[in-house]
């Protein structure tokens, strides 16, 4: 995919102005074009070193900078590594960078530096990937999952499951090969209850990914209701600003409205739509028919009532023609009551009585939605696989370690077992790298920002 054996330089801090901007180099020339570029300052291994950037070519002084050295393995790639933090100007780092590459680097690809930490062994495949999530994170929820990944949560739950799969193979092989020491472990209670461990381990991994996946993709989550419902209202309390136009007038908003907001620490896209009616003109129409395509791409809908005007024919079709899975919001309820909530005839958990006024009933939706989405009343310790790929090839494990249970029930040969626990061991090396193709490394990497 890259070379891994020269030596490589990007810019590591967003585009932009900063007060620091840092330019990163890694490969066997680090120290040498560090060196180079710092007026032949001695960086000594892992301390900051005040230095006088230069021009080789003519002396001239360009910053002054602070510069770190890693000496391989021990950094973030695995090999030496010089990190020169410079005044955040965009025009005086893409110069460093320029120096750095006449002076023998190669401009780095995105994701580059933790590809290479990961072809080193630095890192696991996992952890490369939570490196991009909590880069990526628009929520502390995600970026503590994301951290937890990186630290190794899940590379340790995989190599536990792995550990007790070779375990298996190791007794099925033996008594495969030693038949005449009496090494009949696959027919033992004993094999069947390693297995059975194993799927009780997987099935809490693939469990638990449910919840995870949620927490790391974040899902779309949309407003409907009758015109003047006070859906905008609603919208604009939990984006925390005056993002739609209310007014008193039915059928004030006529599009989408789209804002990401953090609920429960889950990274909502919320969607604000125009009341459902027949429309009066050709703009209410296609606001209204954009409405009801919104609601098919939702993960979850809330179906905004007014609690303050009398319930309607209409308001009763509502909520029987709007599919799970959906909350439903008595809104307005800081003004007089029109109607009481049981005259819904649903289950108290599935209504929530809201002032968008007020803020009553705001912490109870928010609960109540990310409890919904992820079905999971608490999120404070986040799930250890959080990530679709990783899910996938737990699932292929699972159904691997299935079949082995099916065969061993059903008399098969050792043989047969070993394939089924060999292709579950290929599902768990795939989800740390441990096998891996081009392919699935170039998409992976393909995902990183330039400098990471
Ligand atoms: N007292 C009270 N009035 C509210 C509340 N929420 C909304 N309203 C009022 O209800 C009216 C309609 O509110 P909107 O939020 O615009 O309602 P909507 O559902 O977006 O309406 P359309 O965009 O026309 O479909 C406005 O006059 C709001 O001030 C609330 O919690 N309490
Ligand atoms: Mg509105």
């Amino acid at each position: 995919m890259f070379a891994t054996d020269d030596t490589i330089v990007a810019i590591a801090t967003p585009p932009g102005r900063g007060g620091i901007g840092v330019v990163r180099i890694a490969g066997p020339a680090a120290a040498e074009i560090g060196s180079t570029l710092l007026a032949n300052t001695t960086l000594e291994p892992r301390h900051a070193t005040f230095a006088k950037l230069i021009d080789p070519r003519d002396g001239a002084v360009l910053d002054q900078v602070v510069a770190t050295r890693f000496v391989a393995p021990h950094s973030y790639t695995g090999d030496d590594v010089v990190e020169i933090s410079a005044h955040g100007s965009p025009v005086l780092l893409a110069e460093i960078v320029r120096l750095a590459m006449h002076a023998g680097a190669r401009l780095a690809e995105p994701g580059e530096f933790t590809f290479r930490a990961y072809l080193r062994g630095r890192i696991d495949l996992t952890q490369a990937e939570a490196v991009a999530d909590l880069v990526d994170a628009v929520t502390p929820l995600q970026a503590r999952a994301a951290m937890d990944q990186l630290e190794g949560t899940l590379t340790g739950a995989i190599a536990r499951i792995d550990a007790a799969l070779f375990d298996l193979s190791a007794k099925l092989e033996a008594s495969l090969d030693y038949p005449e020491e009496g090494f009949h472990f696959s027919s033992g209670p004993e094999t069947s209850a390693a297995i059975a461990s194993i799927r009780r381990d997987l099935d809490a991994l693939a469990r638990e990914g449910r919840a995870g996946r949620v927490i790391r993709e974040g899902r779309t989550v949309v407003i409907v209701g009758r015109p003047n419902a006070g859906k905008s209202s609603l919208f604009n309390a939990l984006v925390g600003a005056a993002r739609a136009i209310v007014t008193d007038v039915p059928g004030t908003t006529r599009d989408l409205l789209v804002e990401r907001v953090d609920i429960g620490g889950l990274a909502i896209t919320l969607v604000d739509t125009a009341g459902l009616r027949e429309a009066r003109d050709a703009i209410e129409a296609e606001g209204v028919r954009r409405a009801r395509d919104a609601q098919d791409v939702a993960a979850l809908k809330l179906v905004v009532i007014d609690g303050s005007a009398p319930l309607t024919v209409e308001d009763r079709a509502l909520v029987a023609d709007t599919p799970a899975p959906r909350v439903i919001m008595i809104s307005k309820i800081d003004a007089a009551r029109a109607w009481a909530a049981g005259e819904l005839g649903l289950d108290r958990p599935d209504v929530i009585e809201i002032s968008a006024v007020t803020g009553a009933g705001l912490d109870a939706l928010r609960r109540v939605i990310a409890a919904r989405l992820t079905e999971r009343e608490d999120l404070r310790d986040p799930p250890a696989i959080t990530n679709a790929r990783h899910l996938a090839l737990v699932d292929d494990a699972r159904e691997a370690v299935e079949r082995a249970a099916t065969g061993l029930a059903d008399g098969a040969t050792e043989e047969l077992v070993l394939t089924d626990l060999g292709r579950a061991r290929r599902a768990l090396e795939e989800i740390t790298g441990r096998r891996s193709t081009d392919d699935l490394l170039a998409h992976i990497f393909a995902r990183f920002c330039l400098g990471k």
